[in-house]
């Protein structure tokens, strides 16, 4: 019984936001335009999880409110130009990237605002 308890526990996690990846961090946002960059993670690829952005409690200061947020996955490379790894519209939810399988430095920009022109997230997560 003690298995089948468990299982029914981890069922409803979220693949992304599993106790199994290799790092995660909880943040917000307050009145991002687009540009704006999140802090940097150190992704070592000891795993296959995929990269993944949450976001809950949205506001956007346009007339029509929080729509959507475009987000776009960055390898920071000090060197070198930075390198996409993908951009996905974030609706107040889970995003993922799949897994980069690239070991670095990461960080994530808003490219996109739908209504108006800053937007603020109460509660961000970040998993890798
Ligand atoms: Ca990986």
């Amino acid at each position: 019984m003690a298995g089948a308890a468990l299982l029914s526990a981890v069922s409803v996690i979220p693949a992304h936001a599993s106790v199994t990846a290799e790092g995660q961090f909880e943040s917000h946002i307050n009145s991002w335009r687009a540009g704006n960059e999140s802090r940097r993670w150190w992704d070592n690829n000891d795993t296959s999880d995929y990269t993944g952005i949450y976001f809950s409690g949205c506001y956007a200061d346009g007339g029509g409110g929080f729509n959507y947020a475009g987000l776009q996955l960055w390898k920071d490379i000090s060197s070198a130009p930075d390198r996409s790894k993908g951009t996905r519209t974030n609706y107040c939810g889970w995003v993922d990237y799949g897994d980069p399988n690239d070991a670095g430095n990461y960080y994530f920009a808003l490219t996109d605002v739908s209504h108006g022109t800053f937007i603020s997230v109460d509660y961000v997560k970040v998993a890798w």
